[in-house]
């Protein structure tokens, strides 16, 4: 198949997942097209079958705003054209969802139809998505996808609730590639960060107040009270400046690394004994699902879809949002168990391996040609 993709082209977990998705696709002999205003983070090296159009975002003095979607609508018009696509499929619905609608209506008027696919990934459907700033677009135009896909039963379910949403969504899980996520020896880089030996807690996010990041402050201060320990802080975002107040006012410095954004983030995870992740909202927690893959035990919230990624006493802990205690509490429970703590690792792998990239792909091949043979052409 021909497909184009568009999505988020930086590190949050939307773009990673279309990303790492189209690279699969290409492997298996599709031929892919991303359409982003910039390379996907993980598109890093030239790979066959795949090929990546910038949109314009040029802007004009009279513009008080970028005018994104329509110059990302005339380019998905182009591409579909002139590379002959079969399909679009979008990531995060706000405001690919609409967009792609716009690119097939004007595709419609010279006579060709192309069916888009939409995957919900989270705050589209979950926070953004229900401001009445963007809802009855975000509605109208899922009812106008060919396909709907969502990325937990939790976030489908939600959908429901929230939407009128007139068609069946599709759950196909987030997904993690093996060869690049898997425990790493890196004994050298775990000596520099924790030179005695302590327990390293990591938390990856785009720090934004969903994540909750002062929560992950907090519960590693009630760590650091019982025993000696270090936290890794992956990512940036608008809540960095208040985690680094937090960190001073609590006195944490000194066991705190704020690393930014990392692309290297299996390395960081393999030092790693344990995942913080106390989101408010988290429709699948894909940061947690990869934590797993490189063997890390997760100390979660029960949020969304973090119930269908960690099993609670198996591969970590869930806890109420904003329970820091619980959550503290269940961190030390594994710390201080090293044999515990050594099954719950083993167990946090097995659980992901069921989400190897190779069990997923065909469910979006077999998605794909179902949604091709039913297309209808409105
Ligand atoms: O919230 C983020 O970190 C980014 C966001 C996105 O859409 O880019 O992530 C959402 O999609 C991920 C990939 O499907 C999911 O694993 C995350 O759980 C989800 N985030 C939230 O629901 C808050």
């Amino acid at each position: 198949m021909k497909i184009g993709i568009v999505c988020y082209p930086t590190y949050g977990g939307s773009g990673v997942i279309a990303t790492e998705l189209g690279i699969g696709l290409a492997k298996r002999g599709h031929e892919i097209h991303f359409i982003t205003y910039k390379r996907p983070a993980r598109l890093s090296h030239f790979q066959a079958n795949v090929f990546y159009h910038e949109v314009d975002t040029s802007s004009y003095p009279l513009f008080e705003y970028t005018t994104y979607d329509s110059a990302l609508a005339s380019k998905l018009v182009d591409v579909v054209k002139y590379e002959n696509l079969d399909l679009l499929h979008v990531h995060y619905a706000i405001p690919h969802a609409m967009v792609s609608y716009i690119a097939k209506k004007v595709l419609l008027t010279e006579g060709r139809y192309v069916p888009t696919i939409t995957t919900l990934h989270g705050t589209d459907i979950t926070l953004v998505g229900q401001h009445r700033a963007f809802r009855p677009v975000v509605e109208f135009s899922m009812n106008k996808s060919d396909g709907l896909t969502a990325v937990s039963k939790s976030l489908r379910d939600q959908t429901y609730e929230y939407f009128n949403v007139n068609k069946e969504i599709e759950v196909v899980y987030n997904f993690i590639d093996f060869e690049r996520f898997k425990k790493h020896d890196k004994d050298h880089f775990k000596k520099a960060i924790a030179p005695l030996g302590e327990p390293i807690l990591t938390h990856v996010s785009n720090f934004r107040k969903v994540k909750r990041v002062d929560d992950v402050i907090r519960v590693f201060h009630e760590v650091r009270k019982e025993m000696p320990s270090k936290l890794l802080l992956i990512g940036d975002g608008p809540e960095r400046r208040n985690a680094e107040s937090l960190c001073r006012k609590l006195e944490l410095c000194h066991d705190i690394r704020f690393l930014g954004k990392q692309d290297a983030i299996e390395e960081l995870l393999a030092v790693s004994d344990l995942f913080i992740m106390p989101s408010a909202k988290e429709s699948f927690g894909l940061a947690a699902l990869e934590a797993m893959a490189c063997e890390v035990p997760i100390i979660s919230t029960n949020a969304g879809g973090l119930l269908e990624v960690n099993t609670h006493g198996q591969t970590g802990f869930l806890s109420e949002v904003g329970d820091v205690e619980d959550m503290a509490r269940n961190a030390l429970n594994l710390l201080r168990n090293p044999d515990l703590l050594s099954r719950f690792r083993e167990n946090a792998l097995q659980r992901a391996q069921e989400f190897d990239i190779s069990n997923i792909l065909p469910k979006y091949e077999a998605y794909y040609e179902s949604v091709l043979r039913a297309a209808v052409y409105t």
